[in-house]
């Protein structure tokens, strides 16, 4: 199952013929530097290529009316003179004789892709494409916009496969309100944005872009904006937004078909977006995104206007749709005030729409809705002083260092007759005398047990090669998993492993000596009554019923397990699965793929060796495989909701990445 990529030279023959400083930067380099870094990359060859096509009438008339196409239709026809005309009764947007064609052929590029994902020829994909779409709406081009790409695909997939549930994220830097207003009372396309907005002062400058526009009559609660009221944004505003607001509505929502409205002015160094979120950010993102759906996810382009940070964050979205591990996430350190008041504002708008919100803090949000207000009537909000402000075109950032996938994806430790699956290798080290009378000595004092021995031998030989970056990650079915894990987190720290995220899910005797070094970080699930938190790096999550309701589990993951695994930075994820965790397949197979956004990708996952039946399950989601949806999730247990919100909020003095609310609105924080 591979990834489609879809490009066409053709949609970079049309460009501004006249003089207009909006429009000057959106011109068909945009698309040659990127694709010629996939190329070069070597990425683009790792792709399965298909070709674009145009999209028909029936397509376009899906969003558009029928007006706005015969108008549209009419633009090739045109002088220079009347295609500046036709141009001014729409806002930021151009128009070129050979326009329309491209037009048609990013559309058509965008259904090629949603075609190919939805009947199993890749399993994800991107389309590079010009003109970009999100902007447009039923009857106006806008922003750069013709026809709108992924709100037509939408629709198309929603036709043609008879989809009840879309889910599409615009990770661009300004707000698609030509995908919102398309969508708006429609609850079977959920539209997520984030977006520069400034309070209102920000391009194009909508009251309908605020937070407080959730969608309408039925489809209340399917629009989700996340403005952004400051510049200079970074990777962990994102990667918190991400954690605490998308991601436990996503899962809620369980689309059939992920949609990403892929503009990359959202990164460091473009002159529209002036944020400073790095390239790397969006190989975080785009995994974050990919258990979702079964992994159906459709990134199409949209803007970006650096031309270096833009090829680099379309490669980091390729090679993540590729499957590679993910860079290990760098200076996360804290949303900033602004973000934090964004992100509670929004919380807040949806709670009464989503079960995972439910407990969102009930604290005021008047006070920043008025902003606007207050800041357009008066003086302008002065800007911090101390530091010189650089310009977007100033900034510099060190290149994303290469990503090499490691030779070995999975490597298992299994027992004599347990058959080893498809596409993992059997995994066995040389028995070093010397380590093997250390581990003996440690872990196994008065026992001959020679398996057991072995095993453990193993294990710490797979801890190295994953430090080498010879194998990727890892799975081993242990008779004693504590002792196991043990082992596992001693030699980790001798081998170079400078961070351990221990992971365990179930009760399990857990060592509580040497977790609060910060070596290791111990995060536990589990129905056991939480006793006193432990410190900093010994976290016990208490479920009612353990791990086995899924919506309880899962809030736990979105919401604490992974914003405290991305600002911990592992190197070296160790999954321990207890007997009788009374976890389903689909719930562990969710956690497998997503914590391997974390350490690179390096997972080792413990289990005891009554669970062979789940061997499978497990190996194929450490290979890369999209776990399968959870379905539509109920509502979690309301003990289990408050005790998740006790715990998130005992842990924000200590974790910066839990943090959902701004200091003077409740909570911590710290300006950036
Ligand atoms: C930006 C228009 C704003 C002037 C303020 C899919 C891509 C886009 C288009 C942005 C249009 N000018 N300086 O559209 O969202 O990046
Ligand atoms: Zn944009």
């Amino acid at each position: 199952m591979g990834t489609a990529l879809i490009y066409d030279e053709e949609m970079t023959k049309y460009k501004l013929l006249w003089v207009d400083p909006v429009c000057n930067i959106e011109v068909p380099e945009r698309l040659t530097v990127s694709h010629d870094a996939l190329v070069k990359t070597g990425l683009a060859d790792r792709c399965v290529a298909v070709p674009v096509r145009e999209a028909t009438d029936a397509d376009i008339l899906l969003v558009h009316s029928e007006e706005y196409l015969e108008a549209v239709k009419t633009t090739p026809y045109m002088t220079l003179e009347e295609l500046k005309d036709f141009t001014l009764q729409y806002g930021d947007v151009y128009f070129h004789p050979n326009i329309y064609h491209c037009a048609k052929l990013a559309a058509g590029a965008t259904l090629q892709l949603v075609d190919s994902v939805m009947t199993g020829k890749v399993r994800n994909g991107m389309a590079l494409v010009r003109p970009p779409g999100h902007h447009s709406m039923r009857s106006a081009a806008c922003g750069f916009c013709v026809f709108n790409n992924v709100a037509i695909a939408a629709r198309y997939a929603k036709q043609k496969y008879g989809l009840k549930r879309v889910l599409i994220v615009d990770w661009d830097v300004h707000h698609g309100q030509g995908v919102q207003y398309c969508f708006e009372d429609d609850p079977s396309v959920l539209y997520f944005s984030w977006h520069r907005y400034e309070h209102q002062k920000f391009w194009p400058q909508l009251r309908d872009s605020d937070y407080d526009s959730v969608g309408k009559e039925k489809g209340a609660g399917f629009n989700i904006n996340v403005p952004w009221n400051k510049v200079g944004m970074k990777n962990c505003d994102y990667l918190s937004v991400f954690c605490h607001v998308l991601l436990p509505i996503a899962y809620e929502f369980s689309p059939e078909l992920v949609l990403v409205c892929a503009g990359f002015d959202a990164a460091i160094g473009d002159p529209e977006g002036e944020m400073r979120a790095t390239p790397d950010v969006f190989a975080h993102l785009t995994h974050l995104l990919m258990n979702l759906a079964g992994g159906k996810v459709c990134a199409v382009l949209e803007g970006g206007y650096n031309l270096t940070s833009l090829h680099q964050s379309v490669c980091q979205t390729v090679q993540t749709l590729l499957g590679d591990p993910a860079p290990r996430p760098a200076n996360l350190d804290g949303p900033c005030t602004s973000a934090l008041e964004s992100l509670h504002c929004v919380r807040a708008a949806h709670r009464q729409y989503w079960s995972c919100l439910k407990h969102a803090a009930e604290l005021p949000t008047s006070n920043i809705s008025t902003k606007c207000i207050k800041v357009t009537e008066g003086e302008e909000e002065k800007q911090e002083t101390g530091e010189e402000e650089k310009s977007a075109e100033e900034e510099t950032w060190p290149e994303p260092p290469k990503r090499f996938p490691p030779p070995v994806s999975t490597a298992v430790v299994l027992p004599e007759g347990v058959a080893c699956p498809d596409g993992c290798k059997r995994f066995s080290s040389s028995e070093d005398p010397a380590i093997v009378d250390k581990l003996r000595e440690k872990f196994l004092p008065e026992s001959d047990d020679s398996d057991a021995l072995t095993t453990l031998c193993s294990l710490t030989g797979l801890v190295e090669e994953m430090e080498k970056n010879e194998i990727r990650n890892g799975l081993a079915l242990v008779r004693d998993v504590s002792m196991a894990m043990m082992c596992v987190v001693q030699h980790a720290a001798t081998a170079h492993h400078d961070r351990v995220l221990i992971v365990c899910v179930g009760d399990a005797v857990v060592p509580s000596q040497g977790t609060d070094d910060g070596k290791t970080l111990l995060v536990q699930f589990s129905n056991k009554e939480s006793e006193e938190q432990k410190g900093k790096f010994h976290i016990h999550v208490c479920l009612k019923k353990g791990c086995s309701d899924v919506s309880g589990f899962t809030q736990a993951v979105l919401g604490l397990l992974l914003p405290l695994g991305y600002e911990y930075d592992p190197s070296l994820v160790l999954l321990v699965r207890t007997p009788g965790s009374g976890l389903s397949d689909g719930a562990w197979q969710q956690l497998t793929g997503l914590l391997q956004g974390l350490a690179q990708g390096h997972t080792l996952v413990l289990m005891p060796e009554g669970e062979k039946a789940c061997v499978g399950p497990t190996a194929s989601s450490l290979l890369g495989v999209a776990a399968p949806p959870l379905g539509k999730l109920h509502a979690p247990l309301p003990e289990d909701v408050a005790a998740l919100e006790r715990l998130r909020l005992g842990l924000q003095a200590d974790w910066k990445l839990l943090h959902t609310t701004a200091p003077e609105t409740g909570g911590g924080g710290e300006e950036h």
